[in-house]
C-alpha cells in the first residue's frame, strides 16, 4: 500500500482560475438562484462548496467503482459519532485546489478566508472518541482503504455553549440552519426499522418477529476526501422518517396535532446527540438510537454484500465491522437476527460469520460510562434481540464453566445479563463475546482493561485484547490546523511528511539549529498574536504573546482535572502577589471546554474558572504576569485556532483513567511541551519525545490504586501543602465569588473529604512541575529545542499508522 503522492503529483486538471470562477457564478446562479449582486456570504460559501464537489464526485465514483471491481474488502466504521468540523478547508487542501480555488475567489471579489469561517461545523460528537472516528474516516481514504462510516445525521449536534455569568448555557446548535451543501440525501437506500411488537413462530416454527412500531432510515451521503485526493469515501448518516409523514383520518378530524404525532415520534430519533454524562445512560430514546443506526447500518451492508457477492457465508472475507464503543453494540444480536431470521443460517454459522466479522474498541473504564440497559427496557423494546442474547449467552457461559467449572463470580462477571438487582443487559459483554477483536485505545489502557473490567473475559477469551494505540490525522492537525508551520516544515525537509508523517523524525537535525529555531520561534509567535486577537476581540482579555499559552481544552470532567489547574493558579496568583519581586514568567491560562448538561460540578469548575479568571485579569498587582481566558464554546474549529498556539500542553487526568487522549498529540505536533501525568497516550509521548522534552509529574496509575487501597486521606494531603491549603481556603472562603461565598462550599468539602480523583495527592508535585517549566520557558532556545524534537517525533501518532494497525491486526485488509 501507498501514500507516497504528494500535492505536486496529483492528477486534478488543473483549471484557470477564471473557467472556475465561472463554474461558482453558475452554481450561485443555477443551483443557488442568486446572481452576484444578491449574493450573501452563505451563499458564496454554498457556491464554493458546491463547485468544489463537483470534482470530488468523480473520483467518488471511481473508488466505489474500483472497490467493486477488484471485489475489495471494505471496512465499516459503525459510530454513535463523527465529529467532522468543517469541510471545506479540508476538501480544498486535500485535493490540492486551495490556491486555484482562492484565486477564483478573489476575482469575484470574495475573500476565501471569510466564507470558510462560516461553514459551521458539524459537531456530531461530544469529544476525543467523536473526532477519532473522523480522523479515521480521512486517514482510511487517505490511504487508499474502501471505507464506509455510518452514524446518525443529528438535526441538532452538541449543543452550543454560551457562558453567561461565568456559568454554562446551553444552546441548540443549528448547523443545518442554511442546509448543508455537502450531503447527498439517498432516497432509495431506505431500511425498515422497527420497535417492539412480538416474536412468533410461523409454519415452519421460525421465530418470527412482528414489531409493533417501524420507522424509516433514510441515508445522507457526505464524501470524505483522502490526501491527493486519490480516494473517495463515504459518510453515511441515517435520518429517520415516519413511514406515514401524517394522518390524514386524524387530520381530516379536525386533529392536527395527533396527526403529526407519529412523524414527530419517528423523526426525534435523529433530533438530538446524547451527551457523554451518566445521567442520559438508560434513557430509552437512546437506546432507540443505538439500534436505528445498527440495524439499519447492517441491513445496508448486508444488501451491499449479497448485491456484489451473491453468498452471506463470504461475508467475514468481504466485511469488517467496527463497533466505536459499545454505542452500536447491539449490532452484534442484530446481525444474528438478520442472519438466522432473514438469511436462514444456523445459530452456529451464524455466530461464527458473526465473530469473524465485528471488532470492537473500547474507550473508556469510567463504570459510569459502561453501557447497561434494563432488561425490561430491551426485552419490550426488541423481543427478538433480548431472545438471541439469551442463546448466545447460553453458549458463553457454558464455555465459561468448561473453564471454571466452580467459580460462580467468574462466571457471573462473563454473562451478558448482570443479575444483581434489576437484571440488565451488558453492552461491553455483547461487544467482546461477539468480535474477534476487542481493542483498546493506549498501550495502558490495554493493559488496564486485561486487569481490570475485562479481567474474566480476558480469561475466557485470552487472544481477543489487542491495542491500537490512537492517531489523529497530520493534515487537519498540522497542514491544515497551521499553515506556517508546515511550510517551516517543508522548507526544511520536504513534503513527504504529510503522507508518511514517520518522516518528521527528519527534523530532529534542525532542534539544535539556531537560524532553524528562530523561525520555529517566529511561527509560534505568529500563531500566538492570532490567538491573542481572538481573546480581545471575543472576550476583551488582553494577553501578551511574549508570555507563556499554558492550554488545557477538552471536555470539562472531574477525572480530567481542570480543577488542578485552577487551583495551581489560585496558588500562582497568591504567590506573584507575594512575591513581585521574583522573576516570574509571565503566564496565560487558556481553559475550553462543555460540560454535559446535567453534570453539576463540571458546570461549577467551569463557573470557577471563570470566576477565577476576572479577578485575577482585573487585579493590576499581578498584571500582564497573569491572565486566565475560558474560551466558550469549545469545538473543533476552536481548537484548530488555539492547538498552533500553545506553549504548554495540560494533560494532567488522574493516571489510569484517562483511556488515550488524542488533544495531547495535536498540541506536541504543533511544537507545544506537555506537562502530563503517566497515563493513556502520554506515557507513548514521553517514550517517543524522549524524558527531556516532557514534563512528567505525579502518581502512576499503579500508585493512584495503591493509594486507594491503602485508604487516602485528602485532608492531610492537603493539610501538607500549605499553597494548596491557601487557595481552598480563598475559594472556599468565597474570594473568587464575593456575590456568592458559600458558592463552592460544596467543593471544597467534597475536596477534604472524598477527592475521588486525587488532586491534593498530586498538586504539590504539579506546582513544582510548573515552577520548574517557568524557567525552562525563559531560556527560550532550550525551549525551542524541545518544541523541535517534540514535532519531530510525534510522527508515529498520525492516524494513518493506527488505521494501518487496525487494517493489518484486525480486518484482515493488507
Ligand atoms: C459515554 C456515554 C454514556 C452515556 C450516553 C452518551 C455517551 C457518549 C459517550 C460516552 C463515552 C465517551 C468515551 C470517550 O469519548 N472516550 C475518549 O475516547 C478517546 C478516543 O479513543 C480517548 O482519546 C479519550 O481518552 C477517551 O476519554
Amino acid at each position: 500500500m501507498s501514500v507516497s503522492k504528494g500535492p505536486l503529483e496529483i492528477a486534478l486538471e488543473a483549471e484557470a482560475p477564471i473557467d472556475l470562477a465561472d463554474r461558482i457564478i453558475d452554481a450561485l446562479r443555477y443551483r443557488i438562484g442568486k446572481d452576484r449582486q444578491a449574493a450573501r456570504p452563505h451563499d458564496w460559501l454554498a457556491a464554493t462548496v458546491l463547485t468544489v464537489r463537483d470534482r470530488v464526485i468523480d473520483k467518488w465514483m471511481a473508488s466505489t467503482r474500483n472497490a467493486h471491481a477488484s471485489g475489495a474488502k471494505r471496512v465499516y466504521y459503525l459510530s454513535l459519532e463523527f465529529l467532522i468540523g468543517r469541510l471545506l478547508r479540508d476538501a480544498l487542501s486535500n485535493l490540492g485546489v486551495m490556491e486555484e480555488v482562492r484565486a477564483a475567489l478573489s476575482s469575484l471579489d470574495v475573500d476565501l478566508e471569510i466564507i470558510r469561517e462560516i461553514e459551521p461545523d458539524a459537531a456530531l460528537g461530544n469529544g476525543g472518541l467523536g473526532r477519532l472516528a473522523a480522523c479515521f474516516m480521512e486517514s482510511l481514504a487517505s490511504l487508499d482503504l474502501p471505507a464506509y462510516g455510518y452514524g446518525i445525521r443529528y438535526v441538532n449536534g452538541m449543543f452550543r455553549q454560551r457562558i453567561d455569568d461565568g456559568w454554562q448555557v446551553e444552546l441548540p446548535e443549528t448547523w443545518l440552519e442554511y442546509g448543508n451543501p455537502w450531503e447527498f440525501e439517498r432516497r432509495e437506500s431506505a431500511y425498515h426499522v422497527g420497535f417492539g411488537g412480538e416474536v412468533i413462530a410461523d409454519e415452519a416454527a421460525l421465530a418470527k418477529w412482528v414489531p409493533g412500531e417501524q420507522v424509516i432510515a433514510m441515508a445522507v451521503d457526505t464524501p470524505v476526501v483522502g490526501y491527493g485526493g486519490k480516494r473517495v469515501n463515504t459518510l453515511r448518516l441515517w435520518n429517520a422518517h415516519a413511514i406515514d409523514p401524517i394522518r390524514l383520518d386524524a387530520f381530516n378530524a379536525g386533529d392536527h396535532i395527533g396527526a403529526l404525532a407519529g412523524k414527530n415520534r419517528a423523526e426525534s430519533l435523529t433530533r438530538v446527540l446524547y451527551p457523554a454524562d451518566s445521567s442520559s445512560a438508560g434513557q430509552e430514546l437512546r437506546l432507540r438510537q443505538e439500534y436505528f443506526f445498527s440495524s439499519a447500518s447492517l441491513q445496508d451492508i448486508l444488501r451491499r454484500h449479497i448485491q456484489y457477492f451473491g453468498d452471506i457465508r463470504t461475508l467475514p472475507d468481504k466485511a469488517a465491522i467496527q463497533l466505536n464503543d459499545t454505542h452500536p453494540a447491539v449490532s452484534v444480536a442484530e446481525m444474528m437476527r438478520l442472519l438466522i431470521d432473514v438469511h436462514n443460517l444456523g445459530f452456529e454459522e451464524a455466530w461464527k460469520i458473526t465473530v469473524a466479522t465485528f471488532g470492537y474498541t473500547n474507550h473508556t473504564l469510567l463504570p459510569e460510562a459502561l453501557e447497561s440497559w434494563p432488561l425490561a427496557l430491551f426485552e419490550r423494546l426488541l423481543p427478538r434481540h433480548t431472545q438471541l442474547i439469551y442463546a448466545i449467552n447460553a453458549n458463553v457461559l457454558k464455555a465459561a464453566r468448561k473453564v471454571r467449572p466452580d467459580d460462580d463470580a467468574f462466571v457471573a462477571a462473563i454473562s451478558l445479563i448482570d443479575e444483581r438487582g434489576d437484571r440488565r443487559v451488558r453492552m461491553a459483554n455483547l461487544a467482546f463475546a461477539g468480535s474477534h477483536s476487542v481493542n483498546g485505545v493506549a498501550a495502558l489502557h490495554t493493559q488496564l482493561m486485561k486487569e481490570t473490567v475485562f479481567a474474566d473475559l480476558n480469561t475466557l477469551y485470552p487472544n481477543r485484547i489487542n491495542n491500537k494505540t490512537n492517531g489523529i490525522t497530520p493534515r487537519r492537525w498540522l497542514q491544515q490546523c497551521n499553515p506556517r508551520l508546515t511550510s517551516l516544515i517543508r522548507e526544511a525537509i520536504g513534503d513527504s511528511f504529510l503522507a508518511r508523517a514517520e518522516n518528521l523524525t527528519d527534523l530532529d537535525a534542525f532542534a539544535s539549529d539556531a537560524a532553524f529555531q528562530e523561525k520555529f520561534a517566529a511561527v509560534k509567535r505568529h500563531n500566538k498574536v492570532d490567538l491573542s486577537e481572538y481573546l480581545r476581540r471575543t472576550l476583551g482579555i488582553k494577553t501578551d504573546p511574549d508570555a507563556m499559552f499554558d492550554v488545557q481544552i477538552k471536555r470539562i470532567h472531574e477525572y480530567k482535572r481542570q480543577l488542578l489547574n485552577i487551583l495551581e493558579t489560585v496558588a500562582l496568583y497568591n504567590q506573584i502577589r507575594l512575591h513581585p519581586e521574583r522573576d516570574w514568567t509571565p503566564r496565560v491560562k487558556i481553559f475550553a471546554g462543555k460540560a454535559a448538561s446535567s453534570y453539576h460540578r463540571a458546570k461549577q469548575i467551569i463557573k470557577l474558572a471563570n470566576d477565577v479568571a476576572r479577578r485575577i485579569n482585573a487585579d493590576p498587582a499581578v498584571g500582564s504576569l497573569l491572565k486566565v481566558a475560558f474560551i466558550p464554546n469549545y469545538n473543533v474549529s476552536l481548537a484548530e485556532l488555539i492547538v498552533p498556539a500553545a506553549d504548554l500542553s495540560e494533560q494532567i487526568s488522574t493516571a489510569g483513567l484517562e483511556a488515550s487522549g488524542t488533544g495531547n498529540m495535536k498540541f506536541a505536533l504543533n511544537g507545544a511541551l506537555t506537562i502530563g501525568t503517566l497515563d493513556g497516550a502520554n506515557i507513548e509521548i514521553r517514550d517517543r519525545v524522549g524524558d527531556d522534552n516532557i514534563f512528567i509529574f505525579g502518581m502512576t496509575a499503579d500508585q493512584v490504586a495503591a493509594r486507594r487501597a491503602e485508604g487516602y486521606d485528602p485532608a492531610a494531603a492537603i493539610n501538607a501543602s500549605p499553597e494548596l491549603a491557601q487557595a481552598l481556603a480563598n475559594i472556599g472562603s468565597g474570594v473568587f465569588a464575593p456575590d456568592d461565598p458559600a458558592r463552592y462550599t460544596d467543593l471544597v468539602h467534597d475536596l477534604f473529604h472524598s477527592d475521588w480523583f486525587m488532586v491534593a495527592a498530586d498538586f504539590d508535585a504539579y506546582e513544582r512541575t510548573q515552577r520548574r517549566i517557568d524557567k525552562v520557558f525563559q531560556h527560550s532556545a532550550i525551549w525551542t529545542e524541545k518544541a523541535v524534537h517534540n514535532t519531530a517525533n510525534m510522527g508515529w501518532f498520525s492516524s494513518d499508522r493506527t488505521i494501518q494497525q487496525y487494517a493489518a491486526d484486525i480486518w484482515g485488509m493488507i
